[in-house]
């Protein structure tokens, strides 16, 4: 079935990181903001964008940039007003854009006002949060936290509260206090937070560790070398139920959809959580195929073998209906430094951030594109951990030291994953700190700016932002690209073949991720035919792919 969101084109901004402007009460100062999203539409819109999903700019005390909401009905005065946040829904309307919110209630800051009085264990609030005594040991009372579990920033998932005599659970900082899915007056705010930024035009919402809700016990987690006592709380059955009653309640009154992000989750999961019919998520984020050359909890890289991206792609694009396709958000390192060559061999960067582009549009799904993806940005060129904001990267540094790694490995590991890969401010041009501010940046600026950025590639029709805006412009006019079949073809260490069939078309997607010519094997290399739709190093086909040569054939079977 045909809908609204299967055939947009969602772009994520991360508001701080994205344009500073002198509008706000907090003029230039570093940070990015509202008005400067605003100021950007009409670049947006050029791309193609149907639909913005806006990473949190709700009041927060920024303990986890955003990501830690002290209330959810207002806005953080660094990123401007509710009045600025009307502009944008309208002027985004204007253009025809839709929004979609980014919706974190797996936790709030503990600087909420419900987690404030929640510290009063006689407060009718204190059952909004997850409230344990300690464990006893040698008659001492609360020495020990109420479980083994480990948190999802390298650190406890208990903290200890004077006050209350308690401990509070909080699965990611201990800024960010656990609400407790077991108390339906916690599922009546969040309704009433859905309704509330619906009501102001908001088109859905992209919800922040959204299987991860309910717990269902607090029994010790069993062993395990990451994020132990995940069984207790990943994709249960109250979680299910808690995603179908918002959507019946909420939801589904209003032109909307939303998509789930969705931690450690497996494809039998998936499949309840976006089946149409159960009605609970549209479409959700996993994250094999990011972490394909990874090792436990995506830190430790492997060898990358494209045969092994391919399996785990044509896993997820086979077993769901349908689903979000993206490569970066916030929180990855950027693709064309990870995938792509941008490190491996820099010559080849722009042809592989296109190959990358390539990739990405001929998937079966809705594309998700990060901010300065489409410029083919990389990862942040940082010398010291001195530079680096993320709370993961300096409690990954804290965990890895105590179990005596050593510094070289650890400092490696961390530049390759730091969350702040992707945080640094979007390159917008060649002026100081790249267009993006006239203050002092919040996080350091690539110094490779003045070669890669917006304004350089606006007009370029070989720049990778070309590239982007004419392969979406394409997509958007083929039912193919968009709603095909996905038929994996073949892959080897290095390269990737795949077809997408839709009625009588076919088109043969050839990828190669490495930086050696490949001539795929004589079979195979017979499908590359037909008509040349485009190729990242915008050479015509000669039977080898050429380094990260990304290219695209179409098809059409006439059936008389
Ligand atoms: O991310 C969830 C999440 O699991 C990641 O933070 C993951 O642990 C991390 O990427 C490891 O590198 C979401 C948000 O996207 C993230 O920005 C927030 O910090 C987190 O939830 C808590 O709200």
């Amino acid at each position: 079935m045909k809908s609204l969101y299967k055939d947009s084109i969602v772009y994520q901004i991360y508001p701080r990181s994205f344009q500073d402007s002198s509008k706000t009460g907090f003029p230039d100062d570093g940070i990015g903001d509202i008005p400067g999203i605003i100021s950007r539409l009409d670049d947006i819109k050029a791309l193609g964008v149907d639909v913005i999903w806006l990473s949190p700019v709700y009041k927060s005390p920024d303990a986890d940039n955003g990501y830690d909401i002290s209330d959810y009905r207002d806005i953080n005065p660094k990123f401007g007003t509710m009045a600025d946040m009307e502009r944008l829904f309208a002027e985004a309307k204007k253009r025809g854009i839709r929004i979609i919110m980014d919706l974190v209630v797996n936790h709030t800051s503990d600087e909420h006002e419900w987690f404030q009085k929640s510290r009063d264990p006689s407060s009718p609030y204190r059952d909004y949060y997850i409230w344990r005594p300690g464990k006893t040991v040698n008659g001492k009372k609360s020495a020990k936290p109420p479980n083994n579990w480990t948190g999802f920033f390298m650190g406890d998932t208990w903290e200890y509260d004077e006050r209350s005599g308690e401990y509070y659970l909080h699965l990611f900082d201990r800024k960010q206090p656990d609400l407790n899915y077991k108390n339906p007056k916690v599922i009546e705010e969040v309704k009433n937070i859905l309704r509330f930024w619906l009501e102001k035009g908001a088109a859905g919402f992209r919800c922040d560790v959204i299987n991860v809700l309910y717990k269902t016990s607090l029994e010790n987690g069993k062993r395990s070398a990451a994020i132990r006592g995940k069984e207790h709380y990943k994709s249960q059955e109250g979680n299910h139920e808690v995603l179908r009653v918002l959507r019946r309640d909420v939801l589904d009154n209003y032109d909307c959809f939303t998509v789930g992000e969705t931690v450690m989750v497996d494809l039998p999961e998936a499949k309840l959580l976006c089946d149409e019919n159960r009605r609970e998520l549209d479409m959700l984020f996993y994250f094999d195929h990011l972490e394909t050359d990874r090792r436990i909890a995506q830190f430790i890289p492997k060898k990358f073998r494209a045969r092994k991206l391919l399996e785990v792609l044509t896993k997820w694009q086979q077993g769901l209906d349908w689903n979000a396709v993206y490569f970066e958000n916030h929180d990855q390192p950027r693709i064309v430094s990870h995938y792509g060559a941008a490190e491996k061999a820099p010559e080849y960067w722009q042809r592989s951030a296109k190959m990358i582009a390539l990739f990405q549009m001929s998937l079966r799904g809705t594309p998700f594109i990060y901010q300065g993806q489409e410029i083919g940005m990389t990862n942040f060129d940082f010398k010291n951990l001195g530079e680096l904001n993320d709370v993961v990267s300096h409690g990954l540094e804290k965990l890895m030291k105590k179990m005596g790694i050593p510094a070289s490995l650890r400092w490696k590991w961390i530049k390759a994953s730091s969350r702040d890969n992707a945080r640094t401010p979007m390159q917008w041009d060649d002026s100081e700190n790249a267009g993006f501010t006239k203050g002092k940046p919040w996080l350091g600026v690539n110094s490779n700016y003045r070669q890669i950025n917006y304004a350089s590639q606006k007009n370029d029709t070989d720049s990778v932002l070309y590239f982007y805006r004419e392969l979406i412009a394409y997509r958007k006019n083929s039912e193919c690209l968009i709603y095909g079949d996905f038929i994996p073809v073949f892959a080897d260490n290095r390269i990737i073949i795949y077809q997408r069939k839709y009625k009588e078309e076919t088109f043969t997607a050839a990828f190669n991720f490495s930086s050696v010519p490949v001539k795929p094997p004589k079979k195979y290399a017979a499908l590359l035919s037909g008509e040349q739709v485009a190729s990242a190093s915008g050479e015509e086909w000669e039977g080898k792919l050429r380094p990260w040569e990304g290219i695209l054939f179409k098809t059409i079977q006439r059936n008389f």
